[in-house]
């Protein structure tokens, strides 16, 4: 089969990438051509997203991808993914209104009571499957002052509407937002009523794989693309990008999208909406063909980030290197803390405050830097390692491999831990599995991969080319392979 070009722009809470992607029958191969940082800006005491910033970067990306080309080729599509959640609000002449809240604004939680007290969160999870997390879209919303002659688009979405001009709303984005019923995959009616919330606030569904748009004319002169270049809809949350491009071999794995955050679970065919699942808050997000994304949220590098960050406000000059070093050589028994805390969701003194988590646990506070990163690897490998177990336990999946892809997966000491911790062997990468699977959607929409290419096909192409590294686990760990429940049975 002919091969084709196409372009991700992968846009993380930390830092952003336009890539080019080539994929020929051997496999997709990457090219990144322009990359940016990222992270919320403070605006009169709120933290926002910088989008307009963002469209600029997008656009000076795509016009590196296109001054990229080898002599011959040419772009069939682009497809955009970003974090998901967040939103802008635009007027009746869809203008943004003002820059996007972060999910890390300490807005997030103020106004859970009262979106319970409409309707409670057990009902809510009976329909959306969706974990709690205090950021959620649905309650976002209900910070806001007014709704009336807005609509809103989450992040992906307004980016796409600004290089196209159409309105859509992505369909596993939507899925995060907690107004989609997990069995239908639509917007759930009875939400939007009982929560007051404007039944047209978002634009209908795109699935994945579909066509969005033409690039507009403008965008077309300033990027030097060709004005028929198609936007194409991807899994525009970035951690169902990334789970299609797992690199699995085998039925069985379990993933960990390894990023500022940390999303650890299994892939399904069915949601678990069950009283457990909700105790345990696993959430049902939409992954591409209807697939479930079955996992939990869990604090990620997050934690490490801000660390690095005040330590080299403080003078510091961290070297993230030297401390994984000094971090591998401490005892494996040193303290934990609980990396799921929503009291790290907010940035600021992140030392201190992990300091502080270890104090109340009963445990010596380590003083060095080095001491503190063993903290937070053992205590993310730890979580892995649990919210693994409860998947299998939950869902009744198997699970005999653990993949993490994504930016973790270069911490060989995290990804040791982790196979330690959960006793079975993990396959770390690749790194950018999120532009992978942005790049291996718009792919098998122009039908590179055959016109019935499965999931299991898509990753068995990601697994040809893929830099991954195996490690085998010291010690028997702590998650089981297999539930009591039988796989596949309906829960
Ligand atoms: C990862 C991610 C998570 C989502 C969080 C907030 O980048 O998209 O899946 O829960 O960011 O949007």
């Amino acid at each position: 089969r002919a091969g084709g070009v196409f372009v991700a722009v992968d846009i993380g809470a930390s830092s952003g990438r336009v890539i080019l992607g080539r994929v020929g029958s051997d496999g997709p191969s990457l090219q990144i051509v322009h990359r940016f940082p990222n992270g919320a800006v403070e605006v009169d005491g709120t933290l926002r997203w910088d989008v307009r910033e963002l469209f600029t970067q997008v656009l000076a990306g795509l016009r590196l991808a296109s001054d990229s080309l080898e002599p011959g080729e040419r772009i069939a599509s682009v497809g955009v993914d970003t974090w998901a959640v967040d939103y802008g609000l635009l007027d009746n002449d869809g203008v943004l209104t003002s820059l996007p809240f972060s999910h890390r604004d300490i807005r997030s939680g103020s106004t859970v009571d009262g979106v319970h007290s409409l309707m409670p969160f057990e009902r809510l999870y009976e329909i959306t499957g969706l974990q709690f997390l205090p950021f959620n879209t649905v309650y976002q919303l209900a910070a806001e002052t007014s709704l009336d002659h807005h609509r809103a688009l989450l992040v992906p979405d307004l980016l796409c509407f600004w290089l196209t001009g159409r309105r859509a709303s992505e369909a596993t984005n939507a899925s995060t937002t907690g107004l989609v019923d997990a069995r239908t995959g639509d917007w759930a009616p009875e939400i939007l009523t009982r929560l007051g919330l404007p039944a047209d606030l978002f634009p209908p569904l795109i699935q994945p794989g579909q066509r969005l748009g033409l690039l507009l004319p403008e965008v077309a002169r300033s990027t030097g693309l060709p004005t028929g270049t198609s936007i194409v809809a991807v899994g525009s949350h970035d951690t169902a990008s990334a789970v299609v491009a797992v690199p699995a071999t085998v039925e069985k794995f379990a993933y960990i999208s390894s990023g500022t955050w940390s999303l650890v679970g299994v892939e399904l065919d069915y949601p678990v909406l069950t009283p457990a699942s909700r105790s345990a808050n696993f959430t049902n997000e939409r992954g591409i063909d209807g697939a479930i994304r079955y996992l939990r949220n869990v604090g990620g590098l997050w934690l490490l980030q801000e660390c690095l960050r005040s330590w080299t406000a403080d003078g510091l000059a961290p070297q993230l290197e030297s401390l994984l070093t000094e971090a591998a050589a401490r005892p494996a028994d040193g303290p934990r803390i609980d990396a799921d805390s929503s009291t790290f969701i907010p940035p600021g003194n992140m030392p201190d405050r992990i300091r502080d988590a270890i104090k109340a646990t009963g445990a010596a506070a380590p003083t060095e830097p080095a001491g503190v990163v063993r903290c937070i690897l053992d205590s993310l490998a730890d979580a892995y390692a649990r919210t693994v177990r409860q998947a299998v336990e939950l869902s009744g999946a198997e699970v005999d491999v653990v993949h993490i892809v994504g930016g973790g997966s270069q911490n060989t000491l995290l990804c040791q831990l982790t196979a330690d911790a959960t006793g079975l062997p993990v396959v770390a990468g690749p790194v950018e599995a999120t532009a992978l699977g942005n790049i291996m959607v718009q792919a098998r929409a122009a039908g590179l991969l055959g016109d019935s290419a499965s999931l299991t096909d898509i990753r068995a192409a990601v697994a040809r080319t893929a830099d991954t590294t195996r490690y085998t686990p010291h010690g028997p760990g702590t998650a089981p392979k297999t539930s009591p429940i039988a796989r596949n049975r309906r829960v």
